[in-house]
């Protein structure tokens, strides 16, 4: 009997302060000291916590990192550019679009694509603006980055055939 009662304040105890030890010891993942739940950036250490365009994506995770993904673009704050081509440019750093174009330089053939996709719903490389339609809003893009690399981006592996952060 007695036994039962120490093991029931025990089990008590247990209850009540777990949840304290877990808001005590908050998760590190990249271990940059940096707890998760404030960290702009959660997987890839970055104790600077750099953030060049303010849009909450730390630059080290952002596939655009110079746009704010929020505004005049389709993308919620805090969310990363749609990136259809996965070379880790996110679409508005993006009118580089492969296969067509592939050549990592905004130019005619690259025009050339977005001109074939006209009007054509889905999430296409040519929808640089990330609304699901290719449309003049992405000949905008086009325009603004004519003659000019794609990016900024300041995932590491961008310009990769496929970028896996
Ligand atoms: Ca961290
Ligand atoms: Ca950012
Ligand atoms: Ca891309
Ligand atoms: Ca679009």
């Amino acid at each position: 009997m007695k036994v039962g009662l120490l093991a029931l304040l025990a089990s008590l105890g247990l209850a009540i302060c777990l949840p304290f030890a877990a808001m005590a010891g908050e998760v590190d993942t990249d271990g940059d000291t940096i707890p998760d739940s404030a960290d702009n950036c959660p997987t890839i250490p970055n104790a600077g916590q750099a953030d060049g365009d303010t849009d909450t994506i730390g630059d080290v995770c952002d596939n655009c990192s110079t746009i704010a993904s929020s505004g005049v673009f389709n993308t919620p704050a805090g969310v990363n550019f749609c990136d259809v081509d996965s070379d880790g440019y996110g679409g508005p750093c993006d009118c580089d679009m492969v296969p067509v174009g592939g050549d990592f330089i905004c130019q005619i053939t690259d025009f050339g694509a977005l001109s074939a996709n006209f009007g054509v719903a889905g999430a296409l490389d040519t929808d640089m603006d990330c609304d699901l339609i290719t449309q003049i809003t992405d000949f905008g893009v086009l325009s603004a980055g004519f003659g000019m690399p794609p990016g900024p981006s300041g995932l590491a592996c961008a310009g990769a055939p496929i970028c896996t952060p």
